[in-house]
C-alpha cells in the first residue's frame, strides 16, 4: 500500500522484499569492483557511511567538493553497470510513484554500519531535478529525517524498513532529509549493516 509521507513521496512498505536477497547479491558483486570507501567533504570530514556506485555515472565527494564522476577515482575504471534486477525494481517502484519514464544512470549505495548517519542535506548534485529518486532499503531499519525545503523547517522522523521503497519526486526531490545514527543489531540478510540503494538521474533527457 502506498503512503505519501509528504506532497512528492511516495513510501513502498515492502515494495523489494521479495527480490531483497538478490538485491544483496548485486551489491555485494557491486562491492567487488568498486569498494565500498568512506569518501571526504569539502570541509575536510570523512562521512561515516560507506559509499560505492554503478552506472555511467557515481558520485563522488572530496576536498574539491561533491560531482558524479564517470570512473571510480580507486580505480580509474568505469563504475559496474547496474544490475538487471536493480534496473527492474527501480523502474517499477518509480512506475509506482507516478514517474514511468524513469531512466537512471547512477545508483549510489549507501552502507551504514552501527552508529552511522547521514547528516540533514538536500540531494541537488543532479542536472535533472525534475527525475525523482528512488531508494530502496535493505537490513537493519533505519530513523529516516525528513524536513521541509529550508534547513531549519521541522523534521518528521518515519522508520525504513527492509524492503521498504520510496520514491521522492515532485516538491519531496528538494526536501531537506537524513538518517538517524544506526542503532546496532544483527539482521538475517545483511548481517551488522543497512544497505540504501538510491537511484538517480542525473542528465536531462533531451
Ligand atoms: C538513505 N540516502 O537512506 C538515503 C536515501 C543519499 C540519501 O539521502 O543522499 O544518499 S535517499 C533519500 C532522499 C533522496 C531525495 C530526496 C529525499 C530523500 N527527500 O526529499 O527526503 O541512505
Ligand atoms: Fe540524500
Amino acid at each position: 500500500t502506498p503512503v505519501p509521507p509528504a506532497p512528492g513521496a511516495v513510501l513502498l512498505p515492502g515494495f523489494a522484499r521479495a527480490d531483497a536477497d538478490a538485491l544483496i547479491a548485486d551489491a555485494g558483486s557491486i562491492a567487488m569492483r568498486a569498494a565500498f570507501r568512506h569518501l571526504g567533504t569539502p570541509g575536510g570530514a570523512v562521512m561515516s557511511v560507506a559509499m560505492t556506485n554503478a552506472g555511467s555515472l557515481g558520485w563522488h565527494s572530496d576536498r574539491s567538493g561533491y560531482r558524479y564522476v564517470a570512473a571510480d577515482p580507486l580505480t580509474g575504471l568505469p563504475w559496474p553497470p547496474i544490475p538487471a534486477t536493480f534496473l527492474r525494481i527501480a523502474a517499477s517502484a518509480a512506475e509506482a510513484g507516478g514517474f514511468p519514464q524513469f531512466a537512471p544512470e547512477c545508483v549510489l549505495i549507501n552502507r551504514y554500519e552501527p552508529g552511522a548517519r547521514l547528516s540533514l542535506h538536500q540531494d541537488r548534485d543532479e542536472g535533472d531535478l525534475d527525475a525523482p529518486i528512488v531508494s530502496v532499503s535493505l537490513g537493519l531499519p533505519a530513523v529516516f529525517l525528513f524536513g521541509g525545503l529550508r534547513r531549519d523547517d521541522p523534521v518528521r522522523r518515519f522508520r525504513l524498513s527492509h524492503g521498504d521503497v520510496a520514491v521522492w519526486g515532485g516538491p519531496a526531490r528538494l526536501a531537506f532529509h537524513g538518517i538517524a545514527p544506526l542503532k546496532p543489531g544483527i539482521h538475517p540478510a545483511t548481517g551488522a549493516c543497512r544497505l540504501n540503494l538510491t537511484f538517480r538521474r542525473v542528465s536531462r533527457l533531451p
